[in-house]
């Protein structure tokens, strides 16, 4: 009985230690902080890398594609990585206020990490352009919302102001936390899989994010022997592709809004990554995102319109992908965020306005 009870408490003792500390605390030793730090922390991270059977079959010659499903975060994307970071930096840094410009994601993550700290959120967003499961969630956890007659750029450009002249911390990606803690899901891609992939797919916005991983797997390949660098395929919306034109576009548009920017303020490091990867930057349409969008919902995973352009991005190239290659689509949100997308754009069977009869519903069954 004695030795029963004391295997059972070490296997429960097991599994507390195995319970998921937050990615501050499982990758401490790889971030800029201290025990003065402050962790604020909803749990983040340790999202799921999902083998894709169907993506992998379109790809063909023995590829293996998998979905790093970001948008399991808990404000639904990948934002949660760099905001407990730029959030816990802020309030140790004796802030009393966050501001930030934002699509939607950046909005929603700033206000709850900032709610939760105990700390004021303000953020500017695009006017008519930000979906409505992100706009829910900046007024739940209570940021206090500037809309503007003006696009994400112009929004970014007004909060650097801001953040320079008064005492409010801009937690927009020129916040160098906010990388910091987004790189953390490149050590998890390669925890998971035990090697860094051939390719990493990615949509890229402000390309915050393609920085981050990019030096997530620099920062791992040190420690880690023989690891081999992923080749970082960053992907675009058409109607909004400052990178891949290497210009600035004026009125950015797509269905993508999470993505509609025109003016990346990482651009710079962005071509660097491009670069040193031997990477590529390429365009998809707002079709092309619609269909991979679906094509991932009927595998079971329903992520947001921009997260999507990942995936179509790695079919654009099905043709230049080595025998037996293994890739990483990044997944940044989730689905939930945008469900007026997923009501417009879907093929399912939808029929209202039905008589509540046996004999009717069996009808429409075709039985
Ligand atoms: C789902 O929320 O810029 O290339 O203000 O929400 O690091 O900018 C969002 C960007 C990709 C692009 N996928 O990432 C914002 C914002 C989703 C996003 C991106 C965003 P970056």
């Amino acid at each position: 009985m004695y030795l029963l009870k004391k295997i059972k408490n070490k296997l429960q003792l097991n599994y507390k230690k195995k319970k998921w500390p937050g990615l501050i605390n499982a990758y401490k030793q790889h971030l800029p902080v201290s025990s003065k730090t402050p962790i604020i922390s909803l749990k983040e991270g340790n999202t799921p890398l999902i083998f894709s059977q169907s993506i992998s079959d379109l790809i063909g010659n023995d590829t293996k594609v998998y979905l790093k499903y970001d948008g399991l975060n808990p404000t639904g994307s990948f934002k949660d990585r760099g905001m407990t970071m730029a959030i816990s930096k802020a309030k140790e840094l004796g802030s009393k206020a966050v501001i930030c410009a934002s699509t939607g994601n950046t909005s929603a993550a700033a206000a709850a990490y900032a709610s939760r700290g105990g700390l004021k959120s303000y953020v500017l967003i695009p006017d008519g352009y930000v979906a409505q499961g992100k706009l829910a969630q900046a007024l739940i956890y209570g940021a206090e919302i500037i809309s503007i007659k003006g696009n994400f750029d112009k929004a970014l450009e007004i909060v650097r102001d801001l953040s320079e002249k008064y005492p409010i911390t801009l937690v927009n990606s020129v916040n160098p936390y906010r990388i910091q803690g987004q790189k953390t899901a490149a050590f998890e891609i390669v925890d998971d899989l035990g090697f860094a992939p051939d390719w990493l797919c990615i949509p890229m916005g402000n390309a915050g994010n393609i920085s981050a991983y990019w030096l997530g797997f620099k920062e791992y390949s040190k420690i880690k022997k023989n690891l081999n660098l992923p080749i970082m395929m960053g992907f675009q919306a058409a109607g909004s592709a400052p990178l891949v034109k290497n210009i600035i576009v004026k009125d950015p548009e797509t269905i993508a809004t999470a993505i509609r920017i025109g003016n990346p303020v990482n651009r710079d490091k962005a071509k660097v990554v491009r670069k040193e990867s031997k990477g590529d930057f390429q365009s998809v349409t707002d079709e092309d995102i619609i269909e991979a969008y679906k094509k991932l919902a009927k595998e079971g995973i329903f992520c947001e319109p921009a997260s999507a352009a990942s995936v179509a991005g790695l079919i654009k190239n099905k043709n230049r992908i080595k025998k037996r290659s293994n890739i990483v689509c990044v997944l940044t949100g989730n689905g939930l965020k945008d469900p007026d997308c997923a009501i417009k754009n879907n093929d399912a069977v939808f029929q209202n306005n039905i008589e509540p009869s046996l004999r009717e519903i069996t009808k429409i069954l075709g039985y």
